[in-house]
């Protein structure tokens, strides 16, 4: 009897394991061990979820990664700071830009497939992933929560093509973990009815040189209220608004930054978010983006995992022995592997939580503090595998470990996060 009910729970999951008596115990033969899914979180995953990510990975594998150090294409994105805006495009074309929208030519699909969409990006750079989640979480997701119908119907399917590109200004420069205190502000325009205009300057700001479609908050006058903006730049009067980039970054080169520089920026009233003001307006964005970034920051690590493990069975030190016999070096492989499967498990219940309603801010700020933290804490222990081979930009680590400082810094700074998580604890703010 207890053979048949094994053999009906192993038809119903669709396994070929058999029963072995252990015991009084029926268990199932022990399946291998895969590195590259240490817990099994690929079963937990949808049809629909895996074929997404398979999409995803072909792409970004096949014609993202030969651009950061120019092997197909002539960019050498990471080399010389260049982001090829095209890549949105083509990831547009592939429907996975903005995916989670219903409507808007956009996929509508699950939160966990674009999680899995955004770690097949940041397995190749964390400055793609970037220039994803600003157009998809940050522009696109601000405008299809709060913008009016018209705005929606109007650029969100030509962001969903990337034929329009988005950024998010809410950082400034003498305000950066504490937005609330922001100078920008907009006031009626003098002479023009029906609109307002926008003064003050964002700093650090994604996408900013090359977008059409620039989402900032600013502080109404009036009220001292953060309201939500969208500046269309084809519409604003040459000398209102400039977005120099910010050159010679040492992490993120394959990602564009800016400033964002608004003098009596004229913007149309049908362009401000009707119905949301406060600080709970850029956060809801942010909900979605840093929820993003907790799935790419493990897919880097998993690529670092991949590169090491590669580099350490290849590599012979001490009587011709690979380094990865080496108990240091397979600890680092060890905890490494096990952080990154953590994070996806993490990344994962929040996704299906955050579909169903029930997930906490909170929540999002704990798998966005973790999983960065963590990942750029394994990537530097990871690099060390590497010796004198990690200086080397063509071994892809020290790119990962640069980059994932930023992961750890934006979006809200981990320490930020810590805080966020212990007044949820504690009931005690302790920003001030
Ligand atoms: P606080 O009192 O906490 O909140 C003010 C209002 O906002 C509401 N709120 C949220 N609503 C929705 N989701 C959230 N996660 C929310 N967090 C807060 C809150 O309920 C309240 O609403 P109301 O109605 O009562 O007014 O505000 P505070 O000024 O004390 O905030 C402190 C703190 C530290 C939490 C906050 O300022 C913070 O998170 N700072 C970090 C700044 C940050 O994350 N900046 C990100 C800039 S964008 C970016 O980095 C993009 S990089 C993209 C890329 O390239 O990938
Ligand atoms: P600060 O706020 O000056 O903080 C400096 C340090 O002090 C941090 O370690 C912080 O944790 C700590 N600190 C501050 N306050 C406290 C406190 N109360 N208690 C304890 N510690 C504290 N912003 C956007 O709006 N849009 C974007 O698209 C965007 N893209 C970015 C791209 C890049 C490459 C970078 C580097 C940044 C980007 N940012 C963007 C800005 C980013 O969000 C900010 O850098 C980040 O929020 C931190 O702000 P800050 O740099 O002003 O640091």
């Amino acid at each position: 009897m207890f053979r048949a009910v094994c053999r009906r729970a192993a038809r119903q999951l669709n396994t070929t394991s058999r029963c072995a008596v252990v015991g009084r115990r029926y268990l199932h033969a022990p399946v291998p061990f895969d590195w590259k899914d240490p817990l099994g979180a690929n079963n937990l995953f949808t049809e629909e979820e895996l074929a997404i990510a398979e999409t995803a990975e072909s792409y970004c594998q096949e014609r993202m990664l030969p651009r950061v150090l120019g092997a197909l294409y002539p960019t050498e994105a990471y080399r010389k700071e260049d982001f090829d805006k095209k890549i949105l495009e083509e990831m547009g074309e592939l429907g996975l830009l903005g995916a989670t929208i219903q409507g808007y030519d956009c996929a509508g699909v699950s939160s966990v497939a674009s999680g899995l969409i955004t770690r097949a990006v940041e397995r190749v750079d964390s400055g793609y992933r970037s220039g994803y989640s600003v157009q998809s979480a940050l522009a696109m997701g601000g405008i299809e929560e709060f913008g009016t119908e018209e705005l929606r119907e109007r650029l969100l399917p030509k962001m969903a093509k990337g034929k329009l590109l988005g950024c998010f200004g809410l950082t400034e420069p003498n305000h950066g973990s504490d937005p609330g205190s922001m100078e920008t502000t907009a006031k009626p325009h003098p002479s023009k009815k029906g609109y307002y205009v926008l003064s003050g300057s964002k700093t650090w700001i994604t996408n900013s040189p090359i977008a059409d479609v620039l989402l900032i908050w600013a502080k109404l006058e009036s009220t001292g209220k953060i309201r939500g903006f969208v500046i269309e730049r084809d519409q604003c009067p040459p000398g209102t608004l400039e977005t120099p980039p910010i050159k010679n970054k040492n992490g993120l080169r394959a990602s564009i930054t800016g400033m964002i520089q608004m003098d009596e920026c004229p913007v149309p009233e049908a362009n401000m978010f009707p119905d949301v003001e406060g600080l709970k307006g850029p956060f809801s964005c942010l909900n979605s983006a840093r929820y993003g970034i907790a799935w790419g920051t493990i897919g880097a690590l998993e690529d670092c995992v991949a590169r090491a493990r590669e580099y350490a069975l290849e590599r012979k030190q001490f009587k011709d022995n690979p380094i990865a016999k080496y108990q240091l070096v397979q600890k680092k492989l060890a905890d490494a592997t096990t952080d990154a499967a953590y994070g996806i498990l993490a990344a994962y219940q929040v996704g299906r939580l955050k579909d169903e309603g029930k997930v906490a801010p909170e929540m999002i700020s704990m798998i966005k503090r973790q999983n960065c933290d963590r990942a750029l804490v394994n990537a530097r222990a990871l690099q060390e595998i590497f010796g004198g081979n990690a200086v080397s930009d063509e071994y892809g680590i020290g790119r990962h470990v640069a980059n994932l400082f930023v992961t750890q810094t934006y979006e809200g700074q981990s320490d930020i996060h810590s805080l966020i998580l212990g007044r949820a604890i504690t009931g005690i703010q302790a920003f001030c």
